[in-house]
């Protein structure tokens, strides 16, 4: 069923600059027969960026319903969602099943709450590396707008120049102190991001190490490079651009799995809590529970993945292939 490969390879004359995927499956799936496409912000028209804010703001705008900690905005809520399963999302075998779900509710949200039909956008780091101070993500002509000023570090620019939330940094909730949206932009991190640093991730040739590979210097590049609240673990989807970092990252995966489906499609593993720590929700409630492995540590294809209602749950098989009945889409 997987047997048929569509392969598409790119022409370029450049090989450093594109890690990028050279095949495109076709779908396994019956109800998957026509998959969103994902696509690269620095690609997108004008329009298209505009929409994909708008939609971001719409999300600020709406009331929160399912009372989830602290949380006032569905925007809050998204967020809440990454407080409340950071502790079990991080250094664990579900890291990148756990934020692939994530930013889909992130782009179901957008499509069912604001009307959203745009592609979900991801951030191109290879792309911008090793200057991510010059990242078209970063400016108004339209962007998310620019670096953090002063020393509270508060953006002043850009659609979300005015947004507040009484979420973060870290587990806080300040109900009667929200706070501004944080940067410092910088590229300390950038090269993490490289095309040599993505090759690297992308010929690992098992789970476990393509994993520690892709949570390393990759993921730590968009978080690093942007600072302040993106720099923080726990809160970090804060900042709106955190969902096109982890698209970013999601993508990788995606393209690695692509390179041999019949066996990555289904290849799992590591722990299920983090080796070091990396300390709690304060006791609200809202402690993430490991369901799904069968009461071992090992992260399974079982593994539970939490939503707080703002979709359904799903099991990391569920998620597995981004083309599936459950997602059904890909990327560019
Ligand atoms: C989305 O579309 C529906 C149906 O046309 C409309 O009633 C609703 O107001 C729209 N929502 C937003 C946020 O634009
Ligand atoms: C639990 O996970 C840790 C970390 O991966 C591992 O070292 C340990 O052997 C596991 N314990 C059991 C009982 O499986
Ligand atoms: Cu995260």
């Amino acid at each position: 069923m997987l047997g048929q490969l569509l392969v598409a390879v790119l022409a370029t004359g450049n090989a450093l600059a594109a890690p990028a995927v050279v095949e495109k499956r076709q779908t396994s799936s019956a109800k998957c027969t026509n998959p969103r496409v994902r696509k690269a912000w620095h690609t997108l028209t004008t329009s298209e960026k505009t929409a994909y804010l708008d939609a971001e703001l719409c999300l600020m705008n709406k009331p929160a319903t399912l009372g989830l900690r602290g949380a006032k905005t569905k925007f809050d809520e998204l967020t809440s969602v990454h407080i409340l399963e950071s502790e079990i999302a991080h250094f664990v075998g579900a890291f990148l099943p756990f934020h692939r779900l994530y930013i889909h509710a992130h782009d179901v949200s957008l499509r069912t709450l604001c009307n959203y039909t745009g592609p979900h956008p991801y951030w191109d780091e290879t792309y911008d590396s090793p200057s991510f101070t010059t990242s078209t993500l970063f400016t108004t002509t339209p962007g998310f707008g620019g670096n953090g000023v002063g020393s509270a570090q508060c953006i002043d620019s850009g659609p979300f120049a005015n947004y507040r939330s009484v979420l973060g940094p870290g587990y806080r909730i300040s109900p009667d102190n929200p706070k501004c949206i944080t940067r410092n932009i910088n590229n300390f991190a950038a090269t993490g991001a490289s095309p040599e640093t993505v090759n690297g991730c992308l010929s690992q040739d098992n789970w476990l190490s393509f994993w520690a590979c892709a949570e390393g210097r990759p993921h730590g590049a968009g978080h690093g490079g942007v600072g302040a609240e993106m720099g923080n673990p726990v809160s970090s989807p804060g900042d709106p651009v955190f969902y096109l970092h982890h698209a970013w990252l999601d993508r990788l995966w995606a393209q690695w799995q692509d390179r041999n489906p019949e066996v990555r499609l289904k290849e799992m593993g590591g722990n299920n809590r983090p080796r070091n720590g990396f300390g709690g929700p304060p006791g609200d409630g809202g402690e993430p529970i490991v369901e799904g492995d069968g009461g071992g540590n090992v992260t399974t294809l079982g593994h539970v993945l939490h939503m707080h209602g703002v979709i359904p749950d799903a099991t990391i098989a569920d998620i597995m292939d981004t083309r599936g009945d459950l997602l059904c889409f890909e990327y560019d």
